[in-house]
């Protein structure tokens, strides 16, 4: 019986230790403000995006919420003015699963606003599939709409210089891999239909997220603009909504016990974004509210070189 209970409590104090190292997630500690400037935050409606809203709006912040739904997105607006009292949330068309959207928000954009100082690209998706354009869902909207996106604005972040790039990647970026092949001739990362199949595409998404941001990062040198990489922790949202049973199933037992709340999951978005003199750091990836070591292959030179100019010539622009 003893022996049973020493067990027992044995489990509950790993419990407790882990979920205080690994799960409990740290804070953005900085008391920036930003009075004055405009953000945008895409898919801002739900999850990670609304939070980190909320936040950058209590900060004075004019915010941007560039989203694909009309009625999401002005519900979300309301509720982020009543929570902020910060009445500059405004609501702007942008579909990341369609380049023509894409362009035509970037255009609206510059015509009606005057500054932007940080660029939050946080939307993504976890649904396989097929884009108006022909293009692998996953890899539209979590890589390509965001590549034209933050190519069609580097004039006004210059111009705001200093200004920063966002990038929600995901730890999952770590199992990701690029197939030039692939991309060239089927528009995808990868195909087949395979147990895990969508989990990979979605892990090869994250990989050009990150491999984006290195490669954006020496670009950019000496502009004055900045970017990050990031992953936000386990965070209960609604991204798995259209994963399938077995794998809502199989990853219950994990997200109840370790997955984080949204606001939690802001925090290292909040952190890129606003805290003091990490601009040396341009390029590099985040977690926890702190840099982590990326593998070889996240920060390969040749590929992410290569994966710019594959992505300028899928969104034309090269
Ligand atoms: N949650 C996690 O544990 C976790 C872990 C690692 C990384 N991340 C990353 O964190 C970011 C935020 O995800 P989340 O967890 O907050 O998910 P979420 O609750 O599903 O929110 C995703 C947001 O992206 C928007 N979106 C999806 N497709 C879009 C499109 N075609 N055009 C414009 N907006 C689009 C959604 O809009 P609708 O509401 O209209 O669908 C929604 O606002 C993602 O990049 C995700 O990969 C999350
Ligand atoms: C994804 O899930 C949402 C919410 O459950 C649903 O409304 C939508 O139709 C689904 N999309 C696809 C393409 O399955
Ligand atoms: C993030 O990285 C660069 C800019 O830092 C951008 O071109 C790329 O498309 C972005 N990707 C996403 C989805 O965040």
């Amino acid at each position: 019986m003893s022996a049973l209970l020493l067990a027992l409590a044995a489990t509950v104090g790993l419990y407790v230790l882990v979920y205080r190292l690994c799960v409990r997630g740290a804070r953005c500690t900085s008391q920036t403000t930003v009075h004055g400037k405009t953000v945008i935050v895409t898919g801002g409606n739900t999850g990670i995006g609304k939070t980190t809203a909320i936040d950058l709006a209590r900060r004075g912040a004019r915010v941007i919420l560039a989203c694909r739904s009309k009625e999401r997105a002005e519900a979300a607006v309301r509720e982020i003015i009543q929570e902020s009292g910060n009445n500059q949330v405004v609501y702007m068309q942008l579909d990341l699963a369609s380049l023509k959207s894409v362009r035509s928000f970037a255009e609206t954009f510059l015509k009606q606003e005057a500054r932007l100082d940080l660029l939050i690209n946080n939307a993504g998706v976890y649904l396989d599939g097929r884009t108006e354009d022909g293009l692998q869902m996953m890899f539209a909207v979590n890589h390509l709409g965001h590549f034209l996106l933050t190519n069609l604005l580097l004039e006004r972040l210059k111009a705001c210089a200093p200004s920063r790039v966002v990038n929600l990647s995901s730890v999952a970026h770590n199992w990701g891999k690029i197939d030039f092949d692939c991309l060239n001739t089927h528009k995808a990362l990868r195909i087949g239909t395979y147990l895990g199949g969508v989990f990979m595409i979605y892990s090869d998404s994250k990989l050009c997220n990150v491999l984006f941001t290195h490669e954006l990062a020496k670009r950019l040198q000496g502009t004055g603009v900045t970017c990050y990489s990031l992953h936000p922790g386990s965070i209960k949202t609604e991204l798995l909504r259209n994963s399938s049973t077995l794998f809502k199933v199989l990853t219950k037992p994990i997200t109840a016990l370790f997955v984080k709340d949204p606001v939690t999951g802001a925090q290292t978005t909040l952190h890129c974004a606003l805290q003091e003199s990490i601009e040396p750091l341009s390029g590099q990836y985040f977690t926890n509210c702190a840099p982590m070591k990326v593998k070889p292959k996240a920060r390969d030179d040749a590929v992410a070189k290569k994966l710019w100019e594959v992505s300028e010539k899928f969104c034309g622009l090269a």
